[in-house]
């Protein structure tokens, strides 16, 4: 028996889509989880089966957000460090003392998957507050396979425990773990020959990434990881020009990985090649703003390369801590120049294109996931324009109104 048709009425519908299409009195019917058509509701079309009303009260609709680049599982935190940070310690000099990455690492060995899992649930539900209907959520706080399986086997109970569509990601290349110390090479190579081929059997991950810097992995490691995981089969990603250049762009450009992410340090030559690869390039203003970094990403030359550029929360105990993809709304327009526009399309088209999933979500078109969210809102320019206020009215996901 065919799904029930609902018909959403009376809103202003902001698609998303390639022309940021607003339907200014809109309409959506869905059926199932799935939208079967979007519109002007004067060209409404003639649909049989009985749909059940629901009166959107001329509130604006976006398609659901997604967070495309979080590290959400993991356990403590590192206010200390941020302490220090504050007192002009840098973040590559706490890292080299063996804390930042490698001081969550601790924590989150010592934690079980329960308390991983009590920990991060209220980040996750902080960013399903405002409207995120799919998020990205990397490992890479174990540092060992028993530990990365842990934070994968989170991620993927989150999603079965919350309204939401969880995209995981391997980072066990995010830093050298104390037992290959100084043999980052023998790390890379039991990541790529045992742990890579193990998580994907156990279907764990949906992507590869690499942290491609000089404090992570240089462009060979990184290059080894990238043919290991596409010879799986597996999209691959890079924390990539986040302070300095090692050429990480040009190198995940011709892998055609689906996102580069930081960039600070990147040229317009890199953009170029990421807009000719159709890697998106992912910013993460908050991690600029908490790292109080000088160099920002080369917006004007993503621009011009027309690159697909996307935002995300970069939630993490070290750079970014935060659960507001609003707030890098906000961030991504003052600090990084963003338009309005950028920045909505940022946290659903293009971040659905940083997932590999354009195909199914991030805008609101026939065929598309019915995730979309109403706001309280006057103009859509609101959404990159509040700092700290949550103008979210409802969240529908799969067709369902889940809060
Ligand atoms: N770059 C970052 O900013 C985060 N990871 C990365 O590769 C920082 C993660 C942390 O400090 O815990
Ligand atoms: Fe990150």
């Amino acid at each position: 028996m065919a799904e029930a048709l609902t018909l959403w009425r009376n809103g202003r519908v902001a698609t998303c889509d390639e022309s940021m299409t607003v339907f200014e009195q809109g309409a959506l019917l869905t059926r199932g989880g799935r939208i079967e058509w979007v519109g002007d509701e004067s060209a409404l079309p003639e649909f049989r089966a009985p749909a059940e009303v629901r009166d959107l009260n001329g509130g604006w609709i976006t398609p659901g957000l997604i967070d495309c680049h979080t590290h959400l599982v993991f356990a403590g935190t590192r206010a200390t460090e941020y302490a220090q940070r504050l007192k002009g310690h840098t973040y590559a000099e706490i890292a080299r003392a063996g804390g930042g990455i490698l001081s969550t690492m601790r924590a989150v060995r010592a934690a079980s998957e329960q308390q991983l899992f009590d920990e991060s649930a209220p980040r996750l539900q902080a960013l399903l507050a405002e409207g995120v209907t799919t998020i990205e959520i990397k490992s890479g706080y174990g540092l060992t396979l028993a530990d990365e399986e842990k934070m994968l086997r989170v991620g993927r109970a989150l999603q079965h425990a919350f309204p939401v569509t969880v995209k995981t990601t391997l980072l066990a290349a995010h830093t050298l773990p104390p037992e290959y110390k100084d043999r980052a090479d023998d790390y890379i190579q039991v990541v790529c020959e045992d742990w890579l081929p193990r998580l994907h059997g156990e279907k764990l991950i949906d992507a590869v990434d690499v942290f491609c810097e000089s404090i992570g992995f240089n462009l060979a490691q990184s290059e080894s990881l990238f043919e290991a995981a596409q010879a799986l089969g597996l999209p691959v990603k890079m924390h990539a020009e986040q302070l300095s250049n090692l050429g990480g762009s040009q190198m995940a450009a011709r892998h055609r990985a689906l996102s580069c992410d930081h960039l600070e340090f990147a040229t317009a030559e890199d953009a170029a090649s990421l807009a000719a690869a159709g890697t998106v390039a992912v910013l993460l203003p908050v991690a600029f703003y908490c790292l109080a970094e000088g160099r920002k990403p080369p917006v004007p030359a993503l621009r011009a390369a027309r690159t697909r550029i996307a935002i995300a929360s970069d939630c993490n105990p070290g750079s970014s801590p935060g659960t507001s993809l609003l707030l890098a709304m906000s961030m991504a327009t003052r600090l990084f120049g963003l338009t309005a526009d950028e920045a909505l399309a940022g946290v659903t088209r293009n971040a659905a294109h940083a997932l590999g999933e354009q195909a199914a979500r991030g805008t609101l078109e026939p065929g598309k996931a019915a995730d979309f969210v109403i706001w309280n809102i006057r103009s859509i320019e609101e959404l990159s324009y509040w700092i700290g206020f949550n103008p979210r009215r409802s969240v529908i996901r799969a067709g369902r109104v889940t809060l």
